[in-house]
């Protein structure tokens, strides 16, 4: 349509599995064999890593990558360290990225790993906790600022509860507003021009979190008057386990105007949590590519792969081959799609379904020349609504066969 596919997908990796994943799980250490790690978590290594990180993502050729402020640089022993090794690691970044014409597609804080967290951040019962959040989220937008990020990330981590008894959700969510309009603010004094995006996930890790999915993040967005400061970055294992697809949340966001980039892997039907897997399913990703194309694309979002490979692999060489299948999938996605609308399949479906919208009643209503006075009596005069035929339905799968 117009775009070549580097254009349109602006492929990312991140920096937190490929980088730092080890192979970790709930039940057991790390399993891969990481050459670039000495084992310590010294600024040392942590400036090595950005030389081996750089070396992937050029040879994958990917124009993008992202991170959170601990993944590139070790957390101090208070806040005053922690900036200053985020620094050291910054201005390493900056150099590779001038180096490689690499970009960062966003940049983000981690605001859940650490045990302060454990209540959440800004949605925590301590204020402190609260103004330690800010204080990190303020610094890892000035390092997103100074490297040039398009975007900068909200994932939610422990923005949740498990226990309404000792919970006070209405302060909880005023709280998490406030933060967001302290964070625009910031953003505003400091120049910053990225998008800030909502990352929705349900379940994971609190029971109840406040960003369950689009629609719970654009009523929050809504409601705290934070309509131009935030849109939303869609992953598709987040929707499916909010009982959605990825092909309705992209959707739900898009014919809102909230659709801003999305994290891309896949889930497993069979395993309830989030298992970050690679996408390789090209009717998934045909899917997706559906809706991205209704909107032109995504930029100055992305598709970044928040995937690591399984535990079970041991080689870096896996890296390459599951970056590489993820990319195949979305470029292949990306031309069936681009196929199926060309053709205007999906929409000849619509045209014939809604038949009934184009004329009489139907275009009233549409109007805005219907009233209920007048539907009741064109109603009463017909007598019955007989549902009309549905129109043309087939499995979406059997069309993007056709095109594949
Ligand atoms: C967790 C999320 C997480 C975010 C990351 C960036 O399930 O997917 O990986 O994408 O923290 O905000
Ligand atoms: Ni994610
Ligand atoms: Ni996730
Ligand atoms: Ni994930």
């Amino acid at each position: 349509e117009g775009q070549s596919l580097r254009d349109l997908l602006r492929f990312s990796v991140c920096y937190w599995h490929t980088f730092r994943g080890n192979g970790t799980d709930p039940f057991g250490a790390g399993t891969m064999v990481r050459p670039w790690e000495d084992g310590t978590d010294s600024v040392e290594n942590a400036l090595n890593r950005v030389d081996v990180a750089f070396e992937f993502i050029s040879k994958l050729g990917a124009p993008f990558y992202c991170f959170h402020d601990r993944d590139v640089a070790p957390e101090g022993a208070s806040l005053k360290e922690s900036n200053d090794n985020l620094d050291k690691i910054a201005a390493k970044l900056k150099e590779k990225q001038d180096e490689t014409g690499i970009k960062l597609l966003w940049g983000t804080a981690n605001l859940f790993s650490n045990p302060r967290f454990m209540h959440g951040a800004a949605t925590s019962c301590n204020a402190d906790v609260f103004a330690y959040a800010a204080a990190q989220v303020k610094k890892a937008i000035e390092v997103t600022h100074e490297l040039g990020g398009e975007n900068y990330v909200f994932w939610g981590g422990r923005e949740g509860y498990h226990n309404l008894y000792n919970t006070d959700m209405k302060r909880e969510l005023d709280h998490l507003a406030r933060f967001m309009h302290l964070a625009h603010d910031h953003a505003k004094k400091i120049g910053f021009g990225g998008q800030f995006l909502f990352e929705p996930k349900p379940k994971e890790p609190t029971k109840h979190q406040y960003d369950f999915d689009a629609a719970a993040c654009l009523n929050f967005i809504r409601s705290y008057g934070l309509e131009d400061v935030v849109k939303l970055n869609i992953e598709t294992n987040h929707a499916t386990l909010a009982g959605h697809t990825m092909m309705h949340e992209l959707e739900y966001a898009r014919i809102q105007g909230y659709l801003g980039s999305i994290d891309a892997n896949t889930g497993d039907l069979l395993l309830g949590w989030d298992t970050d897997q690679f996408p390789t399913d090209i009717y998934l990703t045909t899917r997706c590519m559906l809706v991205i194309l209704r909107q032109g694309g995504l930029a100055p979002g992305g598709v970044n792969f928040d995937a690591k490979v399984r535990r079970e692999s041991f080689e870096p060489i896996d890296l390459f081959h599951a970056h590489i299948g993820g990319m195949d999938a979305f470029a292949r996605g990306a031309k069936i799609a681009a196929a199926i609308r060309k053709d205007g399949v999906l929409d000849d479906f619509v045209k014939q379904r809604y038949g009934s919208w184009d004329e009489g009643i139907g275009k009233q209503i549409e109007d805005g020349t219907a009233t209920f006075d007048s539907l009741e009596a064109y109603m009463l005069e017909k007598g019955e609504a007989a549902p009309n035929a549905s129109g043309r339905q087939e499995m979406l799968e059997n069309i993007i066969n056709q095109y594949i």
